[in-house]
């Protein structure tokens, strides 16, 4: 069962709530993101129970709606059934692409966290919609991931999938033309844009860099 659904957005926008005081100082800086016209948002609160991060996901999953933007809810696909998202985003510990497919009964878009072009192929292979790959550069938001991968595993991964491939990882405004030149479909980023001065101009910028 595959969801044929295409992925029409180039900037992927990941929550994290630490950066901000409250989880209404985080959706209040979505909506901004949101202004400047962020079409794809990951509600990535790994951290959270179940009953607030299903309050959360309901909040954002109105706030996206309002902007026509999609929302992905990370790993929790009951969450993300539960709140009628576009998407769910898998990582190594989440339950496999088919498993999600079916949960969702094909709604859903799936996107899958990949660190090489190895598991960029098995996610395209499970049916996965797109992968990020990464992390790309050197990031103080995913320490524990470690070194970088670098640019030269994002070309051989874009080179080696049909299914998009994001950048992710460390990317900056200044970036995107490389990430892109290496055959990157888009980017997916957290403190680029969420520590912002102007987070909706900042999301402009990329937007624009991205079209
Ligand atoms: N996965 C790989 S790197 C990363 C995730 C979620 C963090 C990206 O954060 P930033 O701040 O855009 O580097």
């Amino acid at each position: 069962m595959t969801s044929n659904k295409a992925i029409d957005f180039r900037l992927y926008l990941i929550t994290d709530r630490k950066l901000f005081g409250s989880s209404d100082a985080m959706l209040e800086a979505i909506e901004k993101a949101l202004q400047g016209c962020v079409k794809a948002v990951q509600l990535r609160e790994k951290d959270l129970g179940t009953r607030e991060l299903l309050a959360l996901a309901y909040r954002m999953r109105a706030l996206t709606a309002r902007h026509g933007a999609k929302l992905f809810i990370n790993d929790r696909v009951d969450i993300a059934v539960a709140v009628n998202a576009d998407g769910v985003h898998l990582g190594r510990a989440s339950m496999p692409v088919y498993a999600a497919r079916k949960a969702s009964e094909g709604r859903m878009m799936i996107g899958v966290s990949t660190h090489s072009l190895q598991e960029a192929q098995q996610a395209e292979s499970d049916g996965a919609d797109f992968v990020t790959m990464g992390p790309i550069y050197e990031t103080a938001s995913k320490i524990p991931y470690g070194r970088p991968i670098g640019i030269h595993l994002l070309n051989e991964a874009a080179r080696n999938c049909r299914i998009p491939v994001f950048a992710i990882g460390g990317i900056k405004i200044g970036r995107i033309e490389e990430v892109l030149e290496q055959g990157a479909s888009g980017t997916a980023l957290i403190s680029a844009i969420l520590t912002a001065g102007d987070i909706q101009k900042t999301t402009e910028e990329f937007v624009r860099k991205l079209s």
